[in-house]
């Protein structure tokens, strides 16, 4: 991997961390940032032979991505614009490598555990659609598909954790976004809230970028990161497997158990989010029964 301008931004943890993860890439593609940076964008290469597909049926499938394990600062720097308390402390953070999914989990893919769900719509835009992402999931229904997933597969399935979905967001970046800082950028790499939304809905709060969609997006309509991941930021929220505590973050503790009524931590902002929250480090919540029109999941696996 080839860092640019903000190598002498990455600390040298991070840095030494980033080193080892990005070792086994073998090409990257430049990436000018309309912001206020420029940067490499690596694409895993010796690592494609670790991604698999998941066929469900009925000819659906699943895209895995194999992130290699690593170690990161969790969370944002005191100094990052529009931060939030929750945010910090930064703390260093290590996570075993996993399979994460290439996309949010789409409607299409749900139908195949609950033949007759329905994501509804918004105010008459419709969410529907099978390669858009399921919403009006909620955190027990996120988990139940992980199950039904994990029985039918030699893998087992859970959603991410706080620190895998951070670490898996950042792809090895210590800028607010895995773009770089630009909130302008957003309408190239995330579906927000944006000057198409507004279009609709006057009254909204939105960013000045245009991304194009008023609510969902199908998936993968935009840039990915480093890891080949899309959507990360923006299109859904993603729920987590973690409660939501206070940072630091730690495994222990129960923080990752299973609960009734317990709250979830959900990341990467959505359709409906301004792009100030748009941020890697960015953290919501929600309690886990409930289930809402911009929050829905990507899963992760771990096994042979
Ligand atoms: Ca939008
Ligand atoms: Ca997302």
């Amino acid at each position: 991997m080839r860092l640019s301008a903000n190598a002498s931004r990455i600390p040298t943890l991070v840095a030494c961390a980033l080193s080892a993860l990005v070792s086994s890439f073998s090409f990257g593609a430049k990436v000018s940032d309309l912001g206020d940076t420029t940067r490499t964008i690596t694409t895993p290469a010796t690592t494609q032979g670790l991604n698999y597909t998941e066929d469900l049926g009925d000819g659906v499938t699943l895209e895995m991505v194999w992130i290699p394990g690593g170690t990161f600062a969790m969370g944002s720097p005191a100094d990052e614009a529009n931060r939030d308390a929750d945010e910090g402390p930064q703390s260093t953070t290590a996570v075993q490598g996993f399979w994460m999914a290439r996309y949010e989990t789409t409607n299409a893919q749900f139908r195949r555990f609950r033949p007759k769900r329905d994501s509804l719509d918004s105010e008459g835009m419709s969410l529907d659609g099978g390669d858009r992402p399921a919403v009006y999931v909620s955190w027990d229904d996120a988990a139940a598909f992980c199950q039904w997933l994990s029985e039918r597969s030699d893998r087992k399935y859970a959603l991410p954790t706080e620190a895998q979905w951070e670490y898996a967001c950042r792809a090895g970046t210590t800028t607010s976004r895995f773009w770089g800082d630009s909130e302008t950028s957003a309408g190239l790499y995330a579906n927000t809230a944006d000057r198409t939304l507004k279009g609709r809905w006057p009254d909204w709060t939105t960013s000045d970028v245009d991304d194009g969609y008023v609510v969902t997006a199908p998936v993968g309509r935009f840039r990915p990161n480093a890891f080949g991941l899309y959507d990360m930021i923006g299109n859904v929220a993603e729920l987590c497997l973690s409660t939501y505590q206070p940072y630091p973050y730690v495994e222990t503790g129960g923080r990752n158990e299973p609960g009734e009524q317990t709250i979830r931590a959900v990341r990467g902002g959505s359709w409906r989010s301004h792009g100030s929250i748009c941020r890697s480090a960015y953290r919501d919540k929600n309690v886990q029964y409930r289930p809402l029109p911009d929050t829905g999941f990507r899963v992760v696996a771990t096994g042979p």
